[in-house]
């Protein structure tokens, strides 16, 4: 530690005990310059908290919550208050915008964890870019996010066009089909995850006998699987989140369709298998989330998050908390950088991208020079019964 940095700690400290001696901590301001442990910085979150994509979103804020929280000590050590502040962007793109204004405007947010969807996630970084505000995404997979070449867009999982030639390339050469439908929600991850799948089956050889949207909210699918029961297909690929998923391979098991059904992370949830029920079996999905079970160290990851918030952990609860753990590393480092200062968003995003070898709870993470994580790998799982997780089939590295 720098004598310079020496004596700012040692001032930020004498000035917390001045103020737990003198005044009540929690009366102290939520702005930038107050506190009973010094400056405030705060770090937002941007997800679906209610609406029905809120089982991933709000999975995503918990595990941001608990690594916040693992590194207040840390933080007040350095002179500063880690403070988390939440969104809800309801996976609506205006929504997302309209609360990027108000993270970019509030000047003690130095960054974002979030969003889940794509379709948020794109728009509203249009914002955070303004305002150079650093973002870390532990779930979007639309290539466009990090393809525009934003300096504050980061993700740490895999991109779509890695996600859905690995799904084509088992759904061909492991599963054997031949003849595929494929579904799609119209957002741009649906859409764009369906389209990386269809490429890559045609280029193997698969013949492709249909290609349906769907929208997102809507709730009777008997109009497409009327076309895909007339079609006869060995496999139906869904593009899409879990909500429509669940009640699609419902009804189509209803209906009597019971080939095998496939989809991508969107569908890797708990709530899926509450909606699908036993109609679930049979169905496999590519993730960009690995199964914290399968590690120690997720493990013991999901321990603490199930004593804290008497939940089990979905598949983003860890990358939300590994996401914010390197958005963390980035602003530690900045602050280094600054010798102790408060640091501009601008430097804490030059050092978020700067991180190469961070090795997380569920996810090494490195990036490259548009925010994409070197590390990132692609699952695949099966449900064979109706219990969430489905089971590891595989595991693809770049
Ligand atoms: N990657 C699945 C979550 C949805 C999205 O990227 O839009």
């Amino acid at each position: 530690m720098g004598i310079k940095r020496g004596l700012k700690v040692l001032a930020a400290s004498a000035l917390s005990l001045g103020l737990l001696a003198g005044c009540n901590a929690s009366g102290g301001s939520e702005g930038s310059s107050g506190g009973g442990s010094g400056k405030v910085i705060k770090i937002a979150t941007q997800t679906p908290l209610s609406g029905g994509s809120a089982t991933l979103g709000e999975s995503i804020k918990l595990g941001a919550q608990l690594a916040l929280e693992e590194n207040k000590k840390k933080f007040e050590d350095l002179g500063y208050k880690l403070q988390l502040q939440p969104y809800d962007d309801q996976a609506d793109p205006k929504k997302g915008v309209a609360n990027a204004q108000l993270i970019g405007s509030d000047k003690s947010i130095l960054g974002v964890v979030g969003h889940l969807n794509s379709g948020v996630s794109i728009p509203s970084s249009e914002v955070y870019e303004k305002y150079k505000v650093p973002m870390v995404s532990p779930a979007n997979t639309a290539t466009e996010v990090t393809d525009r070449g934003l300096k504050t867009v980061n993700r740490i999982v895999a991109r779509d066009d890695f996600q859905g030639p690995a799904g084509a390339d088992f759904a061909i050469n492991k599963l054997g089909a031949k003849k595929i439908f494929v579904v799609q929600d119209k957002t741009a991850y649906g859409t764009g995850l369906a389209d990386a799948f269809k490429k890559a089956a045609e280029d193997a050889g698969a013949e492709i006998l249909g290609y349906e949207g769907i929208t997102v909210g809507e709730k009777d699918f008997n109009g497409v699987l009327t076309q895909v029961l007339s079609k006869k297909p060995d496999l139906v690929f869904f593009g899409g989140l879990y909500t429509e998923g669940g009640q699609l391979i419902r009804q189509a098991r209803d209906k009597g369709i019971d080939i095998p059904f496939m989809g991508g992370d969107g569908m890797d949830s708990s709530t899926l298998v509450e909606i699908a029920g036993d109609a679930v079996k049979n169905v496999y999905y590519t993730s960009v989330a690995a199964d914290a079970s399968k590690s120690s160290d997720g493990q013991a990851f999901s321990s603490k998050y199930k004593e804290k918030f008497n939940k089990n952990v979905e598949s983003y609860s860890a990358y939300g908390y590994d996401s914010m753990s390197v958005l963390l590393k980035g602003l530690e480092a900045a602050i280094e950088g600054s010798d102790g200062d408060l640091p501009s968003r601008e430097k804490v995003a030059e050092e978020v991208r700067k991180i190469q070898d961070f090795q997380g709870v569920v996810t090494k993470v490195g990036f490259d020079d548009i925010g994409d994580n070197k590390f990132a790998k692609v699952y695949i799982y099966k449900f064979s019964e109706a219990k969430y997780p489905g089971v590891q089939e595989g595991e693809i590295s770049k």
